[in-house]
């Protein structure tokens, strides 16, 4: 594949933000020796540096110009069609030893891994450009905050950073001068764009991630699922503080009183829709607003967990994605977006399937190939993406910015069950909320390559994400609830409960605000609920469902706990913790005992 990344030479005053930090120089020194670049560009973020890196996209094909009145300042990418989603079997945590990484992750040793990766990278920036990009993950004066690099030379991959961080200057003045200073090292390279020769290495020890053969932006933006995931969770563990796979919302009553809420779902179970939600006419008055969609960062202060968004943007799954599903996501990516492997119309707008109105009669499908509402092929791809500023967002928070972070009155776990798991329900206390986490479990998703919808255990959303062992993960999520005098409350969703005959009984959405709001009552202990087996749950008089179209028997099966359902349930918590080789704690399998003793008459 030549010419995938041909060099860019820019006028004076364009990519020569060279930083001073002699650390980071070496760095860039012994990488540009190995991939031998034809120039490095150093970026600083600003708005003459994306015009002009717009203008060389849209030359070399990275990019496609939108219609500009219909979706101003946007443009669409293509991926390799080799390259449309995560590679979790490619993905590596490289520790010095396997039962560091854990269970759950692919591991290589680090020495040879790096060998490997060494020669994949050598001489692989020959004729291309290489990008400096140096980011910050976090906002300016929080303690959570990291700074992290990423040499790359994908254009795609600075435009796109640019939007989901915090990028240039304000990275560089966060780092400071010192070279023993903390500061991730992330290089990405295109390479040939080949499954064959694809991995994403991360090395916690060494703070370093290396992804190579890939430029999907879960495999490429180095600052999301690698180091504020990854790396993150590992540091967080070290450091005491925590990384989770997790939206932040706040939710505000008529009378102003606020809370925030913090939800980890898998990828492409509605983290974004939820983090967006706008309540139903019923609420009137009532407000949720937007933290962050897809990653939460957490510390403990004064007995309470605080979470801040480390992400300055949105990476968000599209199809589905409609004015009646999440308005306030289309009003996000009406402008200023980069949108992935969608379909174009003749008229130069995007389109994918569920967005509101009639499918175009003619578009070009995400592949670049002549589609109609006939074809049998998906005009967007399932996966198709859209990077936005999370500036864009009308409900955007107004603490987003905060360094201490918003507290955190709950944590709320959720899958994409068919079956078995009710609505909502609460966890008894801190550790029995950590065993939900811990044996979470969701249909899968085309977020990442393989079958979708096998039913897995994704504990705290955190499967592919977790950067170490998965067994002092759980540890240390137990631990921290030990330093916590105010730890917020647990609960456990299902939007996505089916009936008998194979339709949803939840209708989602905006009305999650019902459940939101019987989670609210909840922390303000005015919340109805039943002790029942499996935890706190509302009776069908706890939820207001007023003004709400949905049948009784409906709302029975929702809340329904079905025996049979649930000793089949226990069974697959125990082969899973089974499954992970003894690295559960004793206080986990006595909470899986306890749930089994309860069922018992
Ligand atoms: C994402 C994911 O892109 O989880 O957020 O895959
Ligand atoms: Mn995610």
């Amino acid at each position: 594949m030549k010419n995938l990344a041909p060099a860019i030479f820019p006028p004076k005053g364009i990519g020569d933000a060279k930083p001073s930090n002699r650390a980071v120089l070496d760095w860039v020194h012994e990488i540009a020796t190995l991939t031998q670049p034809e120039n490095i560009f150093w970026c600083d973020g600003s708005e003459r540096e994306n015009e002009f890196l717009i203008a060389e996209s849209l030359k070399q094909n990275v990019l496609i110009e939108l219609n500009q009145k219909k979706v101003p300042g946007s443009y669409l990418h293509r991926s390799n069609p080799n390259d449309v989603a995560r590679v979790e079997q490619f993905t590596f945590v490289c520790t010095p030893t396997k039962q560091e990484a854990g269970p759950t992750n692919n591991w290589a040793e680090p020495r040879e891994i790096y060998a490997k990766l060494r020669e994949l990278l050598r001489g692989a920036m020959r004729g291309r450009t290489m990008f400096v990009i140096p980011y910050m993950m976090g906002p300016a004066d929080s303690p959570l905050t990291k700074v992290g690099f990423e040499i790359t030379d994908s254009k795609y991959v600075v435009l796109s950073l640019r939007t989901m961080t915090r990028m240039g200057e304000i990275a560089l003045r966060r780092l400071g001068d010192d070279p023993s200073a903390e500061w991730n090292r992330g290089v990405h390279s295109l390479l040939d764009v080949n499954p064959e020769r694809r991995f994403i290495c991360h090395f916690p020890q060494d703070n370093t991630i290396i992804s190579v053969g890939s430029g999907y932006g879960g495999n490429v933006l180095l600052s999301k699922k690698c180091l504020a995931l990854r790396i993150g969770s590992y540091l967080a563990c070290k450091q005491g503080w925590m990384a989770e796979h997790m939206l932040i919302l706040g939710v505000e009553s008529p009378e102003g009183r606020k809370h925030y809420v913090a939800a980890a779902f898998p990828s492409a179970c509605g983290k974004t829709n939820f983090a967006m939600l706008i309540p139903p006419a019923h609420f009137k008055g009532w407000k949720v607003t937007t933290v962050g969609d897809d990653i939460g960062w957490m510390r403990i202060r004064d007995g309470r967990l605080y979470a801040v968004n480390p992400e300055n943007g949105y990476f968000g799954v599209v199809p589905g994605t409609s004015y009646k599903s999440n308005p306030n996501a289309m009003r996000s990516i009406a402008h200023d977006t980069i949108y992935t492997n969608v379909a174009l119309t003749d008229d130069g707008d995007v389109w994918w399937e569920g967005k509101d109105g009639d499918p175009p009669a003619h578009a070009i499908d995400w592949r670049g190939n002549d589609w109609t509402p006939q074809s049998k092929e998906k005009a967007a791809h399932p996966n198709s993406r859209f990077t936005t500023p999370m500036r864009n967002n009308p409900a955007l928070d107004p603490d987003v910015e905060k360094g201490e972070g918003v507290p955190i009155s709950a944590i709320i776990f959720g899958g994409r069950r068919s079956d078995t798991v009710p609505l909502v329900y609460q966890a008894f206390d801190w550790s029995h909320g950590v065993y939900l986490g811990a044996t979470m479990a969701s249909e899968t998703t085309a977020a990442a390559t393989g079958a979708v919808g096998r039913v897995r255990r994704d504990p705290m959303a955190m499967l592919p994400f977790c950067g170490y062992n998965i067994g002092d993960y759980f540890q240390h999520w137990l631990n921290i609830g030990k330093r916590l005098s105010n730890p917020p409350l647990i609960f456990n969703v299902n939007w996505f409960r089916k009936g008998a005959d194979g339709k949803f009984l939840w209708s989602g959405f905006g009305e999650n605000m019902r459940v939101l709001k019987w989670i609210i009552d909840r922390c303000e202990g005015s919340g109805g609920a039943l002790k029942s087996p499996i935890g706190w749950l509302p009776s069908p008089h706890d939820l207001d469902l007023a003004e709400l179209d949905i049948d009784h028997n409906a709302v029975d099966e929702l809340l329904g706990l079905d025996h049979e359902e649930w000793q089949k349930e226990i069974a697959a918590h125990k082969e899973f913790f089974d499954s992970l080789g003894g690295v559960v704690s004793e206080e986990l399998q006595r909470q899986r005992d306890q749930l089994a003793a309860r069922f018992k008459p």
